[in-house]
């Protein structure tokens, strides 16, 4: 088989010890370099720092690898190469092409290896056209089908927060507040959405997965984990840049993979780079609280 695991994530997965997923599309598309590659090492010592295994996923020449090296993660942070979503897959297998793997294709890829904790920044979601675009990511669709516990910080705020819950809702998949009865948007502590559960702890996620897996059911749990009030992008700084980066991509008939890392990277530019530090304090939040998780699973 082209998937390969890395030694050290193959021996905690044997031994049963806690192992992390992580995405490479926030990596290569999702911040600006050279913050990405810090970033991405940033990312993996916060996990072994716990004694936890991390496990960024890519694919490179082709092949599916769980658990990247230090001079891997350095090509996913610099070299131009491909989003990949699930689809894509098979193409970057066959043809031997590297790629970054979205929250879908990483969670497809942690399934094969039988990861089952993934931290990422947020969701793919609804876009607010969608009625007339019907751009939905492949993400939604792919966590119906695949059992892992992805801790997020919600949904961009660039996309339809509610219509994704609707989404989330339809395809069965499990949502879980942590610490919150609301569901958080990304660079914002709440979207003002309330959610149905809300967990106290890591324990109890781990009780909800071994749940999931007892009645057979195959499908994710997102557990939304919100920055604090203190944490987030001023509001209102938020609310005038995401409206002009919205309009910039509108004008400029963006569609399909290109739309998501623009809007990031548009928002980036108009905040003066205030949310990428705030987009860089979820992502190490969120592998805070998959770590505790994974902890919690494996010590079942
Ligand atoms: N979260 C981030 N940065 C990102 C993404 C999520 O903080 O770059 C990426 C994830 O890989 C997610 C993807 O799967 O954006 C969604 O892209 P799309 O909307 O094209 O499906
Ligand atoms: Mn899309």
């Amino acid at each position: 088989m082209s998937l390969s695991v890395s030694p050290a994530v193959g021996a905690a997965l044997a031994a049963g010890r806690p192992v992390v997923a992580l995405e490479s599309t926030i990596i290569s598309h999702g911040l600006p370099r050279p913050e990405n590659l810090v970033a991405a090492r940033r990312f993996e010592s916060i996990l072994t720092d716990q004694g936890v295994t991390p496990a960024t996923i890519a694919v490179l020449d082709g092949v599916l690898k769980v658990g990247l090296d230090d001079g891997e993660l350095e090509r996913i942070a610099n070299e131009d190469i491909a989003k990949l979503s699930v689809r894509d897959l098979p193409v970057a297998v066959g043809t031997k092409t590297s790629g970054a793997t979205t929250v879908a294709a990483t969670s497809f890829i942690a399934a094969l290896a039988g990861v089952r904790v993934f931290a990422t920044g947020g969701l793919g979601g609804i876009h607010r056209d969608a009625n007339e675009t019907f751009d939905e990511s492949a993400d939604l669709s792919t966590l119906a089908e695949i059992p892992i516990t992805v801790v997020s910080a919600g949904v961009k705020s660039i996309l339809d927060i509610r219509a994704t819950l609707e989404r989330l809702e339809t395809l069965s998949v499990t949502v879980l507040g942590y610490q919150t009865d609301e569901f958080p948007s990304f660079w914002l502590t709440t979207s003002g959405e309330k959610l149905d559960w809300s967990v106290p702890d890591a324990a109890t996620v781990a009780d909800i997965m071994a749940a999931n897996d007892q009645i057979g059911r195959r499908s994710a749990i997102v557990v939304a984990n919100p920055l604090s009030v203190d944490q987030q992008l001023d509001p209102a700084i938020h609310d005038k840049a995401l409206a002009e980066a919205l309009r910039m991509a509108s004008e400029k008939g963006l569609f399909g993979k290109e739309v998501t890392p623009f809007l990031l990277s548009t928002m980036v530019d108009l905040t003066g780079g205030a949310s990428l530090a705030v987009n860089l304090l979820i992502a190490e939040n969120n592998i805070n609280v998959a770590a505790q998780i994974a902890l919690a699973w494996s010590s079942r």
